[in-house]
């Protein structure tokens, strides 16, 4: 009987410490997942939010000032080695200094964040043009690979790993120990991916004795998803400014007719163009734009709107023109709803299947090229679908 007692509490000690094992791994489990998705907003926030460059991504804090104090290192010039280092916590010292992301959240092992970024996202002697067409750029994307070696994306801006503890024959001793003693290699079928051999290849394969990395990534799809929306709100306070001091009325837009380079001075008489850099100059003194002209800066002073003012549209209802009422009726249709004093159109990439192309100044002046089905047909109702081969408007 007491043989017996002693191999059931014997038994059940052993479960008890399996079970607080599996819970504890399970629980950082859980840390390293949020601190993944915590660095993961913080970057797409401190990319999207950049006052000067939206989607701009800054540089890792790398060991070659022989510490990882959480600035970033700002190489020049910047080659593949300089794209992975620790996620950069404190500051962004480089050109158009910033703070860093502000965050510097630990994994479930209390390890700091590994990063790579895409050189199509950072600063290299001069700005990346960022817009909507970025999207169809071929190379210098990331790629991640599952523990198969099959590819989850190749269109990678940016991926974020979670280091583990330190596994056989890595060492984390010292001030700045290099990225091979926190980041692993696994064996996919017949290739080796490694993540700390400063490429574009990165695997998120399942953990084992050789191989913890926890991998998170940002696609460029969904990066420019959320700085096409700042482009957009950015566009929207320089039309409000433009209301709030002509008694709630909007500006003329700018030219398109399919003829000419596309133009950005305010069009007298034109309800439908892109957003106007400069009113139209040939407005009877006194009206609202001849009062508006000396203080109409508030896009063209941005450094990155010359990426963006060709891909974005706007159309003001006859009721909020210049000289109207600033009422409806006779205002816009969006998704079916109504009474809309103006619509913004962000044109997006460039979409091949329906034959548009944007290389001579002709193609530029042509709405075709780049907006569709109820936006392009020069009536008051506009409409957002699921994107699509054949639609990527975005209408607001
Ligand atoms: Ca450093
Ligand atoms: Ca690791
Ligand atoms: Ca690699
Ligand atoms: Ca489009």
């Amino acid at each position: 009987m007491v043989l017996l007692t002693i191999m059931v509490l014997g038994a059940a000690t052993l479960l008890v410490t399996q079970l607080n094992r599996f819970s504890g791994s399970l629980a950082r489990d859980q840390r390293t997942m949020l601190a993944l998705a915590d660095a993961k907003a913080a970057l797409i926030g401190w990319a999207a939010s950049h006052p000067q460059r939206p989607g701009l991504l800054p540089f890792p804090d790398q060991n070659s000032d022989a510490n990882y104090d959480g600035n970033s290192e700002c190489p020049s010039p910047v080659n593949l080695s300089h794209l992975t280092g620790r996620l950069p916590g404190l500051a962004y010292p480089c050109t158009d200094p910033r703070a860093g992301l502000g965050v510097e959240p630990l994994d479930g092992y209390s390890e700091p964040l590994w990063y790579s970024v895409s050189s199509n996202l950072i600063y290299d002697g001069s700005y990346p043009v960022i817009n909507s067409e970025l999207r169809d750029k071929p190379n210098n994307w990331i790629t991640v690979r599952d523990g198969s070696g099959a590819v989850l994306s190749d269109k990678v801006a940016a991926v974020i790993i979670a280091p583990g503890k330190p596994l056989g024959g890595q060492s984390r001793a010292g001030a700045a120990p290099a990225i091979g003693n926190y980041l692993d290699s696994a064996i996919a079928v017949a290739a080796t991916y490694s993540n700390s051999d400063l490429d574009l290849d990165f695997i998120a394969a399942q953990p084992n004795s050789s191989f913890n990395d926890r991998l998170i990534y940002i696609t460029i799809d969904e990066l420019l998803n959320q700085v096409e929306r700042v482009i957009v709100r950015r566009v929207r306070l320089c039309l409000a400014a433009y209301a709030g001091v002509s008694g709630g009325k909007y500006p003329w837009a700018a030219q398109l007719d399919g003829s000419a380079a596309p133009e950005y001075t305010g069009d007298f008489g034109r309800n439908f163009g892109r957003i106007p850099e400069a009113l139209n100059i040939d407005a009877t003194p006194g009206s609202p734009d001849a009062a508006m002209q000396p203080t109409w800066n508030c896009l063209t002073s941005l450094p990155y709107w010359v990426n963006w003012r060709e891909l974005i549209f706007y159309e003001v209802a006859t009721g909020y023109q210049p000289g109207s009422g600033a009422t409806c009726p006779a205002c816009l249709i969006l998704d079916g709803t109504g009474s809309q004093p103006f619509v913004i159109m962000l044109a997006g990439k460039a979409l091949a299947g329906v034959g548009q192309q944007r290389t001579t100044d002709l193609d530029k002046g042509n709405l075709n090229n780049y907006l569709e089905g109820d936006n392009a047909d020069g009536d008051a109702n506009f409409e957002n679908q699921p994107v699509s081969a054949a639609f990527n408007d975005q209408v607001f």
